[in-house]
């Protein structure tokens, strides 16, 4: 059966879940100025992640590594939360979900490394304080499953030191190389002495992204969201990168329901209960009215 696109139904699907999950990818901060991976202008059509996002890539050439990041994070740190980031963050607070979906739990699992959900929880937080007074759900609002950009990560198996450091540039030897890598010409060759290093040890840190054939983090957590899970929200991902591309499946297979948020068709979406095609800055903020 095709997915239904009636957001009436859906509305009620809300209203009567009692744990919801939204599974969030890199089309969520799309309309933020942040590149997506895939399709028509997506970073991995451009750039090689086999060199830059896997832990051998780095130990081969964290030069060219730290660059890409170096520029990610410049990009992240110009950007601002959009209205799909607003959605979920009010969304997340309880006295303003139980007005929508009464009595459920919420949890925004993101693969998106670029700090906006946070940014955006915190400023609605800021506008609607009396939301913290509400008695908290056991489930974190918000897990950054791919970890983050501005967390710098010690690479000594003995220290693994982690600091959350938004300094622009990270370091003097990075500065203006953001150019380069818009360029697709990185330098293989800045010294590996003045690249980021470990403000305890001194040895060289690297980003604190979670790269392929890295595990996830918070999996025991996110696990356990999602076999409580009655509706999953699967919100700007191409749905290709797993363990989050096999949350839908685990959700409907133990009973639950789908929807799908996607500027256009994704992996598996014919599967969804409910498709809504568009920009989710557009449709989310539909949804959640
Ligand atoms: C809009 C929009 C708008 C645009 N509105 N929508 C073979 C088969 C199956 C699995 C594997 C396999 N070989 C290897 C694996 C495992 C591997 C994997 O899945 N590989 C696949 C490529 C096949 N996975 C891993 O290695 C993971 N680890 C792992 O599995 O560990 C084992 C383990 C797991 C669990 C327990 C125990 C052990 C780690 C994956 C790490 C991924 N890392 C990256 C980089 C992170 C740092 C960084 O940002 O640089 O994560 S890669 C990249 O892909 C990034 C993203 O988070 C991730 C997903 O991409 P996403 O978000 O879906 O983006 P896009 O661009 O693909 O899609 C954007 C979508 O938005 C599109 O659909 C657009 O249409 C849409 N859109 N504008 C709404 N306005
Ligand atoms: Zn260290």
């Amino acid at each position: 059966m095709e997915p239904s696109t009636d957001m009436n139904e859906f509305r009620y699907l809300l209203r009567t879940s009692k744990n919801i999950v939204a599974v969030a990818g890199a089309g969520l901060s799309a309309a933020s100025g942040i590149p997506t991976f895939r399709g028509s202008g997506g970073m991995w059509r451009k750039y090689n992640a086999v060199e830059l996002a896997t832990p051998e890539g780095f130990s081969d050439n964290p030069s060219l590594v730290w660059q890409f990041y170096h520029y990610r994070r410049e990009v992240a740190l110009k950007a601002a939360p959009n209205n799909a980031h607003r959605a979920l963050s009010l969304f997340s607070l309880p006295s303003i979900r139980n007005q929508i979906a009464p009595s459920s739990t919420f949890t925004l699992v993101t693969q998106n490394v670029d700090g906006l959900s946070p940014r955006s929880d915190k400023e609605i937080s800021e506008i609607y304080p009396e939301a913290l007074d509400q008695p908290q759900q056991v489930q974190p609002r918000l897990i950054e499953m791919h970890g983050r950009l501005f967390d710098v990560l010690c690479t000594d198996e003995n220290c693994r030191h982690i600091e959350f450091n938004t300094k622009s540039p990270i370091c003097e030897s990075l500065a203006g190389t953001e150019i380069l890598v818009e360029k697709n010409t990185l330098d293989p060759d800045i010294d590996i002495q003045s690249l980021p290093r470990c403000s305890q040890c001194g040895s060289l840190a690297r980003p604190g992204v979670v790269w392929f054939d890295e595990v996830p983090h918070h999996m025991d957590v996110i696990d356990n969201i999602i076999e409580q899970a009655d509706l999953c929200i699967v919100v700007g991902t191409s749905s290709t990168v797993y363990p989050a591309a096999g949350y839908a499946d685990i959700v409907q297979d133990n009973g639950g329901n789908v929807a799908v948020f996607n500027l256009e068709r994704s992996q598996n979406d014919e599967n969804a209960d409910f498709l809504f095609l568009g920009p989710c800055e557009e449709t989310l903020l539909d949804a959640f009215s």
